[in-house]
């Protein structure tokens, strides 16, 4: 039986792209590449899934919040941390998703970020893996097997959410002309790529 596939969007939110808070270069150049896809995968009744950073004010991955210098590194609770700027508030301009994504085709919205002592790249997990968002579930119980990824962030939510996909045992495809990264070191989305094809996904 050939796998049970669904799309999932990572993070096309205002505030990755061009103007927006956490600007990804050219980030907003993929929205053309997803509205495509998702109609596709829409029309074949496969689902569509938007992930959205979804941060409260005083989310503890925020520079302003840490009193740290954006872009730099510091700890978060244990855990490693890059300091933000404040980016994707809850309810915010910057957090919707980009204008242009055709939102028609959108048949469920995963919610990450939520909890300010832990940040959340991963569709799936925290940072910590202390926690789990619904996505798992919601595609157990469609009985998905096979995961299309694209979106923003190549370097931090797309690379985190394809290891976790796969550590879980999705089979991945990664759309990677459907990708932007925020390189905070030349090489970063390049790099992130070649993890993500090591630990087994497939890269268009
Ligand atoms: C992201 C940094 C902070 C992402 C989210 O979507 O890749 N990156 N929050
Ligand atoms: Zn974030």
């Amino acid at each position: 039986m050939t796998p049970q596939q669904a799309l999932l969007l990572i993070d096309l939110q205002n505030d990755f792209c061009p103007g927006g808070a956490l600007a990804v270069h050219q980030g907003d150049e993929v929205i053309a590449i997803a509205n495509p896809y998702a109609a596709e995968f829409y029309q074949r009744g496969q689902p569509v899934i938007a992930t959205l950073d979804w941060h409260p004010a005083d989310h503890g991955s925020f520079a302003s919040n840490a009193g740290q210098t954006a872009g730099t590194q510091g700890e978060l609770d244990g855990l490693a941390q890059v300091w933000w700027p404040d980016h994707c508030i809850q309810h915010s301009t910057g957090a919707e998703l980009h204008p242009a994504l055709a939102q028609r085709w959108i048949s469920d919205r995963i919610y990450k970020g939520q909890d300010v002592k832990v940040d959340s790249y991963s569709a799936f997990f925290d940072n910590g893996h202390r926690n789990q968002t619904a996505l798992d579930q919601l595609l157990k119980n469609r009985g998905i097997t096979a995961l299309t990824v694209m979106g923003l962030a190549t370097d931090y939510c797309v690379k985190y959410s394809v290891l976790d996909a796969l550590a879980l045992g999705y089979a991945v495809t990664v759309i990677s002309a459907g990708c932007r990264g925020v390189n905070l070191k030349n090489g970063d989305s390049e790099q992130a790529l070649a993890d993500m094809a090591a630990k087994g996904a497939v890269i268009l």
